[in-house]
């Protein structure tokens, strides 16, 4: 039982220190608008104390939609039928020299468990992460889906700074209707082998696909505790020939009450505005919400598609690096510089949680 009314919590939250689960599942059932904007209002101003003015911003190459998995949530399921690309390694280096000319942060290389890819320990994803590094010179995540204990290390070898394996959400039952033949001990591993061998890591969880606000609060204060150095959530957008297709597509707002809180029970991790929710018209809700990096920049007319929205803001250049700087200039947010991220690197790394 918690006897502190929403102003105290938030009172306390404003101290940077965190917050408990309790008191994060008192914020996130905040339903009238003085407690929602006192709860957002203090997410942006605990990240401005921490971070300042400063936001990150991440390309994504989306580099192989082929996929031998299943997940009932994802466009790109083996079993939807649809037309699939891969990009050559010279594509992506070509994509990633250009995303870091335009000054983006770091790039978001990131796949379908595509079984090309896969083969031989990884060999083909090793080789373009190793040029990457070698020729263009960019921090580098992977998001390659869930990879055996013994990759890790060679991940960390060939250049890659970040490890990204959502598990979208901690009910063991939920994760089984979502991550269909998918192990739910060997997906969190994934974030515990890739801290183990020297990556940093990112957790994320999904909302409006049918979980509690409990779900909720598990997930945040799960994917904290493990010590993912970014953690996220995404609201999940219906798919066409999914077994999911039929649902509501949720409004934004639990996903904005799921990032306030992820910032005020964690003040110094990094959280994900994501362009592949609601393109760049989401893009400063979530920002206010506390959110500091941006993810899901796309260069138009390269043939990329997003996740969760494959077109959305893409060919019309929404989501382009230029496009996200003039939005930002408008919000007194500045991109931080290549030094800036490289140090905030080195800090996450000596903090080693
Ligand atoms: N294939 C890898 C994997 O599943 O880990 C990496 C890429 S996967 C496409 C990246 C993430 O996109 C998923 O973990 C999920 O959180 C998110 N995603 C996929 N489909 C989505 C949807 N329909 N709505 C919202 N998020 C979605
Ligand atoms: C994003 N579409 O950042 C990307 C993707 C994978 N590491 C990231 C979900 O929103
Ligand atoms: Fe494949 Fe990832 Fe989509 Fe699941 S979420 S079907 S693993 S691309």
């Amino acid at each position: 039982m918690i006897d502190l009314s929403i102003t105290d919590i938030i009172d306390k939250a404003k101290m940077c220190r965190g917050i408990s689960s309790d008191e994060a599942a008192e914020l996130l059932s905040v339903s009238n608008q003085k407690d929602r904007s006192e709860l957002i209002s203090a997410a942006g101003s605990v990240r401005d104390k921490v971070f300042g003015n400063k936001v990150f911003i991440y390309g994504f190459v989306y580099f192989s939609t082929y996929c031998r998995n299943n997940c009932a949530f994802c466009y790109y399921r083996r079993t939807n039928d649809l037309s699939r690309y891969r990009k050559t390694e010279d594509e992506v280096l070509a994509l990633s020299a250009s995303l870091k000319d335009a000054g983006i942060n770091l790039v978001d290389l990131t796949m379908g468990e595509d079984p090309v890819m896969c083969a031989g320990g990884y060999r083909e994803l090793l080789g373009m992460v190793r040029r990457v590094r070698d020729e263009v010179g960019i921090p580098i995540m992977v998001s390659p889906g869930a990879v055996p204990e013994e990759s890790f290390s060679a991940f960390r070898d060939a250049g890659a700074d970040w490890f990204a394996c959502y598990q979208e959400t901690y009910n063991r039952d939920l994760f089984s209707k979502l991550r269909l033949e998918q192990d739910f001990d060997n997906r969190l591993n994934q974030k515990i082998w890739a801290k183990r061998a020297g990556l940093l890591t990112e957790d994320g969880m999904m909302v409006g696909l049918g979980e509690t606000l409990r779900d909720r609060v598990d997930a945040i204060t799960k994917m904290g505790s493990l010590g993912c150095e970014q953690i996220r959530a995404m609201t999940f957008v219906p798919q066409n020939g999914t077994p999911m297709e039929g649902m509501k597509p949720a409004e934004s707002d639990d996903e904005l009450r799921s990032i306030a809180v992820m910032r005020l029970m964690f003040p110094d991790r990094l959280i994900p505005a994501s362009l592949d929710v609601e393109g760049t018209a989401g893009l400063k809700t979530r920002l206010d919400a506390g959110a500091n990096v941006i993810t899901s920049i796309v260069p138009p007319h390269m043939d990329l598609a997003g996740v969760a929205q494959h077109e959305l803001d893409i060919d019309n250049g929404h989501r382009s690096v230029a496009h996200v700087l003039q939005m930002l200039d408008g919000m007194g947010k500045r991109v931080a510089t290549n030094t800036e991220y490289a140090s905030l690197l080195k800090d996450l790394r000596a903090w080693n949680r």
